[in-house]
């Protein structure tokens, strides 16, 4: 058993929104997703097997983390230590070098990266398929982190474990940028998980997402091979809004808009009005990410970053998959 490993894992952002389950003890994804795994958005993480712990141990960002965060780290690695018939305790350092748990989807480049040093810590070399689908037991976005470039998250058969994010294009098939506003440095309101239990369970509108949402990743996955920026655009943006709307339909309201979200969401409308293809995207917070070519991401990024209360904008270009040391 090598007993180290270190592992880099970049997030993405989905460009057809995962929002439900199909099965959540395996964590399965009731609808397609694709996305874009970001340059520059990087979690890295490393994995040093400890025995005689009591439990891992685990510092994220510099902090020792209990409680369900670090029972969340455990649930995966123990995934990786049933495969190595290994019961050892390990520990855990892993550090954003961006804000996490503000919506820039730290989750999935955290467990792309815990997935790939902690199979090297216990001497397992995985395929990517196999890494991909363990991540997805930590979070589903992560399943598609393994990859670089443009990547599709099929949605889940309850039951079946297997389900593995599928890489689409590596990052050079298409110059595109994705600019984050970045709005508050707080945490977000409502995690993913909770937001996406309440809204199947609550909203009106639910079944309508889960019929609509296949369209939008069909639409998406076409407009990439295409490049296709205005197909793709269109497709994200009502991806964005059925989830969003579905969302806050439930009772009570997931909501995660603030007034500078809209705010916005106005100035991508009028940019496109100007001329300048941009088409906007929001996860699981505030902020608002806008998808546009290359070259156009630093005029995006100004007009952004104009918006009062945008706290900063950063320019995110299609990013490698996990590195593993
Ligand atoms: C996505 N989001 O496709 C969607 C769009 C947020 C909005 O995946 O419960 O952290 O851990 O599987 O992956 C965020 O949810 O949720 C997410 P879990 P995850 O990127």
């Amino acid at each position: 058993m090598k007993g180290h490993g270190f592992a880099r894992a970049r997030a993405n952002i989905a460009l057809a929104k995962y929002w439900g389950k199909a099965d959540a003890a395996l964590n399965l994804p009731a609808v397609p997703s694709v996305s874009v795994t970001l340059d520059a958005l990087v979690t890295e993480t490393e994995v040093t097997l400890e025995p005689g712990l009591s439990t891992d141990h685990v510092t994220l960002d510099g902090a020792v983390r209990e409680g369900p965060e670090a029972r969340k780290v455990t649930a995966l690695l123990d995934l990786l230590r049933a495969r190595a018939g290994s019961t050892v305790t390990a520990r855990v350092v892993s550090r954003n070098l961006f804000p996490a748990a503000s919506g820039l989807a730290s989750s999935a480049s955290g467990f792309a990266a815990l997935a790939g040093a902690g199979a090297r810590a216990y001497g397992l070399d995985l395929p990517p398929a196999t890494l991909s689908s363990i991540a997805r037991r930590g979070s589903a976005s992560a399943a598609r982190s393994i990859y670089g470039g443009f990547v599709a998250l099929p949605a889940g058969v309850p039951g079946d474990d297997t389900l593995t994010a599928e890489p689409l294009y590596p990052p050079a098939h298409w110059d595109v940028a994705v600019v984050i506003a970045v709005v508050t440095l707080a945490p977000k309101a409502v995690a993913s998980r909770d937001g996406m239990r309440e809204t199947a369970r609550t909203s009106p509108y639910y079944p309508a997402w889960l019929a609509c949402a296949p369209g939008y990743a069909h639409a998406v996955r076409e407009g990439i091979a295409a490049r296709d920026l205005e197909a793709v655009g269109r497709a994200t943006e009502a991806s964005t809004s059925a989830m969003h709307a579905c969302a806050w339909a439930a009772v009570p309201a997931v909501r995660y808009f603030r007034p500078v979200t809209v705010a916005l969401l106005d100035r991508v409308d009028a940019l496109r009005r100007a001329g300048t293809g941009a088409w906007a995207t929001m996860d699981a917070g505030p902020h608002v990410k806008v998808l546009c070519l290359g070259a156009d991401a630093p005029t995006v990024a100004a007009a952004l970053g104009e918006v009062p209360e945008v706290v900063e904008t950063r320019i995110a270009r299609p990013g490698e998959g996990i590195e593993l040391g």
